[in-house]
């Protein structure tokens, strides 16, 4: 089974067989990584304004103070906000039916805790929800998580809360006493809430004049989404107050996407468009990433990426060899990217094409394109999904060297 793994990492050297030494390597070395999962925030809502006003005044500033990647794509599929998770934390993909969460919690993993573990890194992960939802209590364990905050570590009200749990600004503001107590260097996430379908939020915090159209989600998810971007707001400040932020990378993401397919009519109507094409719905499935890293000025990166490659730039930008881990994604500041992300459905993006539902689409017009451009990748992506999927049904990162802890015994009493 040890050779099922051989075969695996022979198929990613070949795949990236460029060991790149850029200016990034190592440019966050010690630093603290604060990482902020973003509730169903796509990418359509960035710099746009309803009823004249911008929906995302916040991250749009913010945007232009960090590393922007406008062509990241989440890559999840049933597993939602714990798939996210797992893309971003192992660079494996979930799985293409169930949660993987709940189907291998048990399995040997090569995570960001335990991979950050040896150089001094503390980690914990901070959401105000029930501990066991998406079955994270017994996962985390094998991801080298040294702390779980959860709701029991927070005071939560019918006001306060929603009924998914506490209200974003609260979950950041009682937060920030148990993040300035960690041991630093530290690994955290940090994962919202209130911008969860149904998009419910009392009229008194809705901060945007009420969008028009009927239906009643889409115009709900707008003020969703602006709350968490104040709540977010609030917390940088209270960051920067705290003396966090000048030593902290801070990452921001979208963990999939808000507005399902139920609701493409309405956004085609948002969109000023016929409808939504399967083309416009890959898309739409473009999720915000943002990087901020201490005093460096930040860009647009426009490089097509997902939320496979996190993983490997986190280690990038601590220094952090990359032979030591094992992954599929590709750090994201190298200047030679392979541009092709695949995502769960087996429905691909590269530079210059898109693929899904078995139609080969142009890039640039949208327009269908001979199936010929399209196959080569359809083989390989079809490979790449067996490839971690076989990972993750044999457990084969048991055999990998670089795998310092076993799952037994990284469990940590929440
Ligand atoms: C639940 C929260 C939402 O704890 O992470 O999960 P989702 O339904 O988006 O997967
Ligand atoms: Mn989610």
């Amino acid at each position: 089974d040890g050779n099922k793994l051989t075969e695996v990492e022979n198929y990613i050297s070949a795949k990236y067989p460029e060991v790149e030494n850029d200016s990034f390597f190592g440019i966050a070395k010690g630093k603290n990584i604060i990482m902020v999962s973003m509730e169903s925030t796509q990418s359509f809502l960035l710099n746009q304004k309803i009823n004249g006003q911008e929906i995302t005044p916040f991250l749009n500033k913010f945007a232009k103070q960090s590393y922007s990647f406008p062509n990241f794509y989440h890559q999840t599929g049933q597993g939602k906000t714990s798939d996210a998770e797992f893309l971003i934390e192992n660079s494996l993909y979930p799985l293409d039916r169930g949660a993987v969460f709940f189907t291998h919690p048990n399995n040997e993993y090569v995570a960001l805790p335990e991979l950050l573990k040896p150089n001094g890194y503390y980690s914990a992960v901070f959401h105000a929800n029930n501990k066991s939802f998406w079955n994270r209590d017994v996962i985390y364990p094998a991801f080298g998580y040294d702390r779980y905050f959860h709701n029991g570590d927070y005071e939560t009200t019918p006001e306060t809360s929603t009924q998914w749990g506490l209200k974003d600004k609260e979950f950041f503001k009682q937060s920030i006493p148990y993040l300035t107590s960690l041991q630093q260097p530290f690994y955290t996430k940090l994962i919202t809430l209130t911008n969860h379908y149904p998009f419910d939020l009392p009229e008194e915090e809705q901060m945007l004049p009420p969008y028009d159209s009927n239906d009643q989600t889409l115009n709900r998810y707008f003020q969703t989404v602006r709350y968490m971007d104040e709540a977010l707001e609030q917390f940088i400040q209270d960051l920067k107050d705290a003396g966090l932020y000048d030593n902290s990378v801070i990452i921001l993401y979208g963990d999939h996407y808000g507005i399902s397919e139920n609701h493409n009519k309405a956004m085609a109507a948002y969109l000023d468009k016929e409808s939504i094409t399967p083309f416009d719905h890959i898309q739409l499935q473009r999720v915000p990433l943002f990087v901020h890293i201490p005093e460096k000025k930040g860009k647009v990166i426009p490089t097509v990426s997902g939320e496979i490659d996190v993983k490997p730039t986190i280690l990038h930008l601590l220094g952090i060899s990359s032979n030591k881990d094992f992954h599929f994604g590709q750090q994201l500041f190298a200047k030679k990217r392979e541009e092709f992300i695949i995502l769960r459905d087996d429905s691909f993006i590269t530079k210059d094409l898109i693929y899904t539902k078995g139609v080969c689409y142009d890039k640039k017009t949208g327009e269908e394109t001979e199936m010929g451009s399209c196959t080569p990748y359809i083989h390989q992506s079809k490979a790449e999904l067996e490839y971690s999927d076989n990972i993750i049904y044999s457990d084969l990162l048991r055999f990998f060297p670089g795998n310092k802890y076993k799952t037994g015994e990284l469990k940590t009493d929440y």
